[in-house]
């Protein structure tokens, strides 16, 4: 039978339950019983989960741990979870009971004493790292459902919860990471409709009326009536995810609301530090060095590479541009290995060419990001061979380098020792002919490629032989004490995602093996220690120097950056596969040198970005690369929003069209650009332009005091890279400011007595300082889009500064400049045509089925801004004659047809915005490529 669960109103016992069903993919039939007993019941115990007729679990701890028994762990992780249902059973549910009765019971006025509360949640916060997600190490048990669910109606409570996110740091982001996922909003919401009437959270994609504006003092009205039996309030969630909540509600105190109010009348947002190349760490300035992963000059990096590495690191840099914070972001292409040789003997080049072709393509796509590097350099320069010879022979004076042989496989009609890679042969142990030279793919065994049976060199098939080379050695178990400490001191202040601790913390815990530095190839740094002379170093030791030697190209004095450890902070940010290098063997290196280089104190590492099922791959032409996404005509700041939306931050995620397309059309156009140009049109259209006198209401305070609290939010995020919440807050801004308006209505009081339309100029003048704030914190993640505000706004420069508080931006008798829309709707036959384009095999799929889109189909979004210059029409021209070429060359190389349909659609939509920016009719244009009308 599907078990059935009694439950009474609102009890946060039953919501462990229901998010446990949840969970568990487990379907549960829910009997709501007021206040009768369970009729063979001699006294009322609810909830109660009833398993099979007449059998029934009345400990939800034990309930909720059997609905989730499919998930079988290994015995230390069952331990770890009876313990935190244990202490939640005999420890935490007695102290939030008593503080949950005794708060509904005593007058507001009187304090409730919460220290034995406080003593429970220091011991979570305690036991949970500052990266952990969940209560036993990486992954969610039920001791997350049950703790979250206890500790619900206290943490969501305002009125109780008084600047403790501030002291327990980790707990209070646990509990928001918990509250973000869906099982367990889902859960909330399905008691609230239990337990009644109360607000509740809208599901996705429902047009269920909203409450227009919702303040804090209604909200404590209503959480104290329906408070009585458990104390649940039933507010929403103080963070939201707006893919499970579109009402922005946000409970401010008394207290919150002052602050901001004062920042508001007091602030001035002006920008002190004025930046001026080079930048150099100041005295007693927050010097921040950021650095993403070198990209290797072998291939055109995808859209996961990118948001992994330079991407994010643009957006922290940014951030703390705008916080005035002294940094440098430093990025190059890593240009020495065999990953350069063997795509120049691939294109017929030479090394050196194939360096400066795609140092080239890297820059030309990082700029159309608009990834802002301080510098952008490369690592095949003199520097580089200074810098890395210079801190080997400090390692080598040291005693950290070592010799030893190797033996390899040499081919030698190819005259080359040859990487794993380029070698196949047959595995020694199941004897599978087609082998690789590290792993065979049919046993799974790790194979060194000297034990292939009948090796052959990949390149020409030759038999390699096995040839021993003389080697040196980084001797990291030496080392390993001294990065254990410096790991020990930047942990706990640094940033360090969880991969990047888990990453580095496996190579420390089998313990450091000795790590070779030198390669038998030509194209890299020479190795300048006599018998070594014809090797190189091997990339990965040579590499991560790029960083020190591309400084050292920006400015002579590099030393003030990288020896530095006092003043500097460093932040790598990267992408998962990178972490070691950057967390154990660099820092090693510059450990062994015995002087003061500046060393990593924070890693941020992404998982990877999937493209929709499956992954990113150049050969066979799935995904977009950074070359192609420009192709598509949507802007930039379009892709940067998304990449960053779904920035896989603590799990995969992926780039899929469909929801690219739907976070455009909800959250940037609905949400962002419905808000701002709804604010300032009204500015200009009624109050000439001109921001009015701001006499603030309770209403207007209480909106200053919610948005204040998503720029805390906002902040704290960002300090800790985690981008991807923080682009929700700043959506919770903006929808904050589409329900101020909404409930506010500017557009009746305008037409109304002299006192309604100066209070219509306050509404809308508050709106457009709320799109000034939007406007700055949206400068990282969409720099364009913010630029084409702050001229809509007409903002200065100098006033482009995230403050610690909310301030006005606009003063009253500020002249606005010209609003215009700032987004456009994607539509779904431009969406579908760019899925077909970056997934060729699905093309010859749906080709079968769907018939060629033809010149009739809807046209495709228009992403030009709406003004035509002649620096736009130049533009579109150059565009169409482009794309125009490109179709002409596939079909002259007999490309598949719906290959072709696919370019001809963008095509065409070029060729329409061109017409329309000319003034002339579209629709008098013809199908592209077809020679209709147009005769020889
Ligand atoms: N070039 C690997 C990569 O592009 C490598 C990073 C070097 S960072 C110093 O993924
Ligand atoms: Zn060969």
């Amino acid at each position: 039978m599907i078990p059935k669960l009694y439950t009474d109103k609102a009890n946060p016992q039953t919501l462990k339950l229901l998010i446990a069903a949840r969970l568990a993919g487990k379907e549960l039939e829910i009997i709501f019983t007021e206040d009768e007993v369970i009729s063979f019941l001699n006294k009322k115990q609810l909830p109660a989960l009833e398993l099979e007729p007449t059998e029934f679990l009345f400990s939800t701890n034990a309930a909720a741990r059997l609905l989730l028994s499919g998930d079988v762990s290994d015995g230390p992780v069952e331990a770890k979870i009876d313990t935190w249902l244990e202490w939640e059973s005999t420890k935490l549910q007695i102290v939030t009971n008593n503080l949950l009765a005794l708060h509904s019971g005593i007058a507001k006025e009187k304090a409730v004493d919460t220290s034995d509360l406080n003593l429970l949640l220091k011991y979570i916060n305690k036991k949970l790292d500052s990266k952990d997600e969940t209560l036993v190490k990486e992954k969610l048990t039920v001791a997350d459902v049950v703790v979250w669910s206890t500790l619900y109606p206290i943490l969501s409570n305002d009125k109780i919860v008084k600047g403790w996110e501030m002291e327990y740091v980790n707990l209070f982001d646990w509990f928001k990471n918990m509250s973000f996922r869906k099982e367990f909003r889902d859960g909330l919401n399905q008691l609230m409709e239990v337990g009644g009437s109360e607000p509740k959270i809208q599901p996705n994609g429902t047009s269920a009326k909203k409450e227009s504006h919702k303040d804090s003092k209604k909200d404590a009205k209503s959480s104290g009536k329906n408070n009585s039996s458990n104390g649940l309030p039933s507010k929403p969630l103080p963070t939201s995810d707006p893919d499970q909540e579109q009402t922005a509600d946000v409970a401010v105190t008394d207290e919150e609301i002052a602050v901001a109010i004062s920042s508001w009348q007091n602030l001035n947002p002006v920008m002190k530090c004025k930046r001026s190349h080079p930048i150099l760490p100041k005295k007693d300035a927050r010097n921040i060095l950021i650095t993403s992963a070198l990209p290797y000059v072998n291939n055109v990096p995808h859209l996961g590479n990118i948001v992994g590495s330079t991407l994010s690191a643009d957006v922290f840099s940014r951030y703390c541009r705008l916080r005035g914070y002294n940094s440098l972001y430093i990025c190059g292409t890593d240009e020495y290995g065999t990953a350069t040789e063997t795509k120049a003997i691939e294109l017929g080049l030479t090394p050196k060419q194939i360096c400066d072709k795609f140092n080239k393509i890297h820059r030309e796509i990082y700029d159309w990001f608009k990834i802002s590097f301080d510098y952008f350099g490369r690592t095949t320069t003199p520097q580089q061979t200074k810098i890395s010879q210079d801190i080997f022979w400090k390692l080598y004076k040291n005693g950290f380098i070592s010799e030893n042989t190797v033996d390899q496989l040499k081919c030698e009609k190819c005259d080359k020792f040859l990487a794993d890679r380029f070698v196949e042969g047959t595995c020694p142990l199941c004897s599978f002919d087609d082998a690789r030279g590290d792993q065979c793919d049919k046993c799974g065994k790790l194979i060194n490629a000297v034990e292939l049976l009948q090796p052959r060199c990949k390149v020409c098939s030759n038999t390699p032989v096995i040839k021993s080379s003389r080697h040196l050695f980084l001797d990291l178990p030496t080392l390993e004490p001294n990065l254990q400490k410096h790991l020990n001191e930047v942990y706990p202040d640094g940033i360090w995602t969880n991969n990047a601790k888990v990453i580095t913390n496996s190579w420390l815990r089998d313990g450091l093996k000795p790590r070779c530095i030198s390669r038998d190839l030509k194209w890299g740094t020479p190795v300048p220690l006599e018998g070594f002379t014809d090797k190189v170093f091997y990339v990965w030791f040579d590499a991560p120097i790029g960083y020190i030697s591309i400084t050292a190209n920006y400015t002579d004095k590099w030393e003030s950056w990288w020896q530095n450890s006092e003043q500097v902070k460093m932040y790598n940010f990267l992408g998962k596969d990178n972490v070691p290098f950057h967390s154990v063997i660099f820092p090693c290196t510059l450990l062994g040198t015995k002087e003061n280089y500046t060393i990593v104190d924070s890693v941020v590492a992404t998982e990877y970005l999937n493209y929709e099922d499956g992954k990113f791959s150049k050969s066979r032409g799935v995904g977009v690369f950074g070359d192609s996404a420009k192709d598509t005509g949507i802007p930039a700041d379009i892709f940067r929003f998304y990449l960053l939306y779904v920035r896989p931050e603590s799990q995969d995620t992926a780039f899929a069209w469909d929801d690219f397309q739907l976070k455009n059309n909800s959250e940037l156009l609905n949400n962002i650009g419905n808000f701002i140009n709804r604010g300032l049109t009204f500015v200009s259209n009624s109050f000439d332009q001109t921001i009015q006198p701001m006499k603030l209401e309770k209403a207007d305070e209480i909106v200053i005091g919610q948005i204040n609290k998503q720029l805390h939010i906002y902040i704290n995020n960002m300090e800790k890279a985690k981008m991807r919440d923080s682009i929700r807050n700043l959506l919770s801004i903006s929808r904050l400011g589409n329900q101020y308006m909404q409930s506010n209505k500017p557009w009746v009081l305008v037409k109304g007595t002299p006192e309604e339309k100066s209070r219509a100029g306050c509404v809308v003048s508050l709106s457009a300082n709320f799109a000034a704030l939007l406007a700055v914190l949206l400068q990282p993640f969409m720099p364009t889009t913010s630029e084409t505000i702050q001229k809509q706004l007409n903002m200065a420069d100098e006033s482009f500064v995230i403050l610690d508080n909310i301030a006005a931006y606009l003063k009253p008798g500020h002249k606005i400049g010209k609003p215009s829309p700032l987004f456009q709707k994607l539509e779904t036959a431009l969406i579908q045509e760019l899925k077909k384009k970056f997934m060729p095999e699905n093309v010859a799929d749906a080709k079968k089925k769907t018939p060629p889109p033809a010149s009739s189909s809807p046209a495709p979004v228009s992403f030009i801004p709406t003004g035509s210059s002649a620096a736009e029409i130049e533009k579109l021209t150059q565009m169409v004659t482009e794309q125009g070429l490109k179709v002409r060359e596939l079909k002259a190389n007999k490309a598949e047809k719906s290959v072709v349909d696919a370019e001809v659609v963008i095509l065409l939509d070029l060729k329409r915005r061109l017409a329309t920016l000319q003034g002339i009719d579209p629709s008098t244009l013809v199908g592209g490529g077809k020679k209709k009308g147009k005769k020889k």
